[in-house]
This record gives structure tokens, C-alpha cells and sequence, in this order.
């Protein structure tokens, strides 16, 4: 007889990981949301004076609070993580002067992408926008710093379950069936540590069941991704990498001088052959 108590075996996918210094192109992008390449990480992709004064704009926001949905970390913005829409969207339109504030007068180098790839998908007949209701709209991005104090700063988890579960309001259920993709900036970096680590594994909903991560993704345990082969994305500030959030992933803890870790996040996927949805 079956049990639930009887161990899922974490299956094996192979990552298909593209990492070199430079500029970011869509092309790549639009590889990723397609399924084609598991993680795109480009460093050096953006300036280290704007990174330099996103950092410090984040550490004077008044808006920079601390989280308290179980995830250790600092934030700017709104997560819909564990979020009815009505909360989620009341949140992200509150918020929404303190992301901008990240970036005062600064040319948004998110925006840049997000502006950059709608050009880009409209002229192959598809929509990007940002997730929105009635009642609000997604902002561009969130800022975070994450602070756990074990092995990692931010526990193994996946992006999908969380898309997955996430209310009809949402329009989310969709691109939960497809790749959601994970884009994250990095405008400051520790000396050591706080590596982006991917495992060989995207979890089916048998397995989140099997760990009791249904509804939320997070955390897979050490035990569970023991068997499982890992890569670590080594980053600096000014990197840019953008991972198939499907698979399981986590952040290594940070050491060193002190400088903190800070990452601009926020995801997006095929709701619909002709239309990508973004939100945070
Ligand atoms: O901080 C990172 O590098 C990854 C962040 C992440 O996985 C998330 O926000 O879901
Ligand atoms: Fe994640």
C-alpha cells in the first residue's frame, strides 16, 4: 500500500545553463520563456554606478520592510507569495512610490528589459503586461535581501507552486502550466557567497505533495535534494541571470566584508500563445 510517508525520489533533469560577460538579448530572453535553456546569467550586464545607487536607495527607502510570510529577508514592493489578488494588488499599488524611489531619476534597467521584450514579442503578435485587476496592477519589480541564517540565505523552493495555487483573480493559473521564468538583478553582491544554486530537479506536484510544499514551494529539505546534482551561479554586482523558476533553486549563505546581498526580482510567463503576463 502506498503511504504518505513513502519517499518520492527526486527525478533527474539535465540543466541547460548559458552563463558569458556582456549585454543581454531578447533572443535569449524569449529561449528561456520557451523552455529551451534552464538558466541565462550575463555578467556585467549593468552599470556599477546605477547599481551603486539603486543599493543605496534601497538601504534609505522608507518604504523597505521586513517579511512576515515565514521567508527571512527585507524588502521594497509586493510579493503575491501566499497573498489573496486583493491584498497582492492593494500592496503592490501602496508600494509602487517606493519601488520607483529605487531608482529616483535613473534609467530603470528593469523596465529596460520588460520595454525592450514587449517591442520585441509585439512584433511576433504576442502581448506583454503586467499582471493587473480592478483593483491594481504588478509592479515592474521588487527589491530584496534576503536573510536566512542556515546553509542558505533563501531556502530551496520553487517559483511555480506559488503561480500554481494562486487564486482565479490572479489570471496566473495558466502560465503556472508553462515556464515560468525567474529574472533577477543584482546591484550589490557579497565577497563571498550568496551563489544562485539550481538543482537537476523540477518538482511535479506528486513531489511538492510528497514534501508538503503543495501550496507554498518552499522549503525543500537537504534530505529530499541530496541525490540530486547542483550548479551554483557565481555572481557579482551588475549580473543579471534568469532561471527557469520551475526547477528548484536557492541561495548559498553570504560571508565576507559585510556588503549585502541585494537582488531586483520578478517573473514572467505564457499566459496564452498570444500573451506573456509579469508581475512580482
Ligand atoms: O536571490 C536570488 O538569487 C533568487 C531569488 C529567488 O529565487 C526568488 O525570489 O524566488
Ligand atoms: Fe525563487
Amino acid at each position: 500500500m502506498m503511504t504518505s510517508q513513502m519517499t518520492q525520489v527526486p527525478a533527474i533533469s539535465p540543466l541547460v545553463i548559458r552563463e558569458r560577460t556582456g549585454t543581454i538579448s531578447i533572443t535569449e530572453v524569449i529561449s528561456l520563456l520557451k523552455g529551451e535553456i534552464t538558466a541565462l546569467h550575463i555578467k556585467r550586464a549593468f552599470d556599477l554606478e546605477l547599481a551603486k545607487e539603486i543599493t543605496e536607495n534601497f538601504a534609505h527607502n522608507p518604504g523597505l520592510k521586513e517579511r512576515k510570510d515565514g521567508v527571512p529577508g527585507q524588502y521594497v514592493g509586493a510579493s503575491h507569495y501566499r497573498k489573496t489578488a486583493a491584498a497582492y494588488f492593494a500592496e503592490a499599488e501602496s508600494e509602487r512610490p517606493f519601488v520607483e524611489a529605487l531608482f529616483g531619476k535613473l534609467v530603470d534597467p528593469v523596465r529596460g528589459l520588460f520595454d525592450a521584450l514587449r517591442r520585441e514579442l509585439h512584433h511576433q503578435g504576442i502581448e506583454l503586461r503586467l499582471v493587473g485587476s480592478k483593483r491594481g496592477q504588478a509592479n515592474i519589480c521588487r527589491a530584496i535581501c534576503w536573510s536566512g541564517t542556515g546553509t542558505y540565505a533563501l531556502e530551496p523552493h520553487d517559483d511555480v507552486a506559488q503561480v500554481l495555487c494562486a487564486g482565479k483573480e490572479y489570471d496566473l493559473g495558466a502560465v503556472g502550466k508553462n515556464t515560468v521564468v525567474a529574472l533577477n538583478f543584482y546591484p550589490s553582491m557579497p565577497e563571498e557567497g550568496g551563489n544562485l544554486r539550481l538543482w537537476s530537479h523540477k518538482p511535479t506536484g506528486t513531489d511538492r505533495r510528497s514534501q508538503g510544499v503543495e501550496t507554498t514551494g518552499y522549503p525543500y529539505s537537504t534530505a529530499y535534494l541530496e541525490s540530486v546534482p547542483s550548479h551554483d551561479i557565481v555572481l557579482q554586482a551588475g549580473d543579471i541571470a534568469l532561471i527557469d523558476g520551475g526547477f528548484v533553486h536557492g541561495v548559498t549563505r553570504q560571508s565576507g566584508d559585510g556588503r549585502q546581498r541585494l537582488l531586483l526580482n520578478c517573473f514572467f510567463g505564457f499566459a496564452r500563445p498570444d500573451l506573456v503576463l509579469w508581475w512580482t
